[in-house]
């Protein structure tokens, strides 16, 4: 069995049609990172906040998977391959595109989190700033994303994985976010094949084995056809 563990970042639904955080003309060229994407933003004008990602999940609600997430679900289903794919997307095109397993580990657009109790719950199309806990009753529900400061979800098991690869890929992440970007320092330090994917180089680039240039719907399906030879 060769166990790949595969990173996804913007870049993959970036041919879906959803728009990356770097790019010239991406989210952070919009968006003051500060105001919407931490603790204290969201304490300062929560509406601003839940607009952003209501609009977001409008967005991602109305994209379809390309053939890079339909890859994935490819080599998840080939014998002899165990495949672990870990997003930093908070978008579903991955469970769309039918795999299974999918580790979010900065949260996502369908969930909603009680910023007092922890308790999470699905969120509605149109979250409302304010609106109240279904368990603790507190008027704190925040959009189930992590923000810079908060530590990302299932990283215990995420370094589980990285120990058992044998393959590392990163497909479509700039390698400027850790602890994500530290996860190809992680693969070689256990030695795994470390392999990036991307439209170029990444912040982290030079730590991988091999680097597949290109979009990620075309590189991921050559990929495909080369783990089934
Ligand atoms: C294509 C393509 C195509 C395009 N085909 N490719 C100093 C040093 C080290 C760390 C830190 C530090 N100071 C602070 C930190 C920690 C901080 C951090 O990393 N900051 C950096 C900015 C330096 N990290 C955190 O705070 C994290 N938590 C943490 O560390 O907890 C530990 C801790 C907690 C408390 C106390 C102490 C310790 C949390 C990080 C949360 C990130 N959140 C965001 C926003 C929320 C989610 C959302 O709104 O969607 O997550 S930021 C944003 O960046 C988002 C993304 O998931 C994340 C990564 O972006 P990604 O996916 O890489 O996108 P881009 O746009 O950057 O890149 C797209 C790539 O695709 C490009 O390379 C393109 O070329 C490529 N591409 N089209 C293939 N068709």
């Amino acid at each position: 069995m060769t166990n790949i563990v595969v990173l996804t970042g913007a870049g993959i639904s970036a041919e879906s049609g959803l728009e990356t955080f770097r790019a010239e003309d991406g989210l952070w060229a919009k968006h003051r990172v500060e105001d919407v994407a931490t603790p204290e933003g969201f304490a300062r004008d929560p509406r601003l906040v839940v607009d952003f990602y209501n609009a977001r999940r409008a967005q991602a609600a109305q994209a379809q998977p390309n053939p890079g997430h339909m890859a994935l679900t490819d080599v998840q289903n080939l014998p002899g391959v165990a495949l672990s794919v870990i997003t930093q997307n908070v978008d579903d095109l991955h469970s769309r595109a039918g795999t299974d397993g999918v580790i979010h580990m900065h949260g996502s657009l369908s969930g909603a989190l009680c910023g007092a109790c922890t308790h999470r719950w699905p969120a509605p199309m149109v979250m409302q700033p304010g609106a109240p806990c279904p368990k603790c009753h507190s008027p704190a529900a925040r959009p189930d994303i992590v923000w810079f400061g908060e530590m990302p979800y299932e990283m215990e098991r995420i370094y589980e994985l990285l120990a058992q690869a044998d393959i590392f890929a990163a497909i479509g992440t700039s390698g400027n976010v850790y602890p994500a970007a530290g996860f190809v320092a992680e693969a070689n330090r256990q030695g795994a094949t470390t392999i990036e994917f991307n439209l170029e180089r990444s912040a982290v680039g030079g730590q991988f084995d091999e680097q597949r240039l290109g979009p990620a719907s075309v590189t991921l399906t050559a990929w495909l056809e080369e783990l089934r030879r």
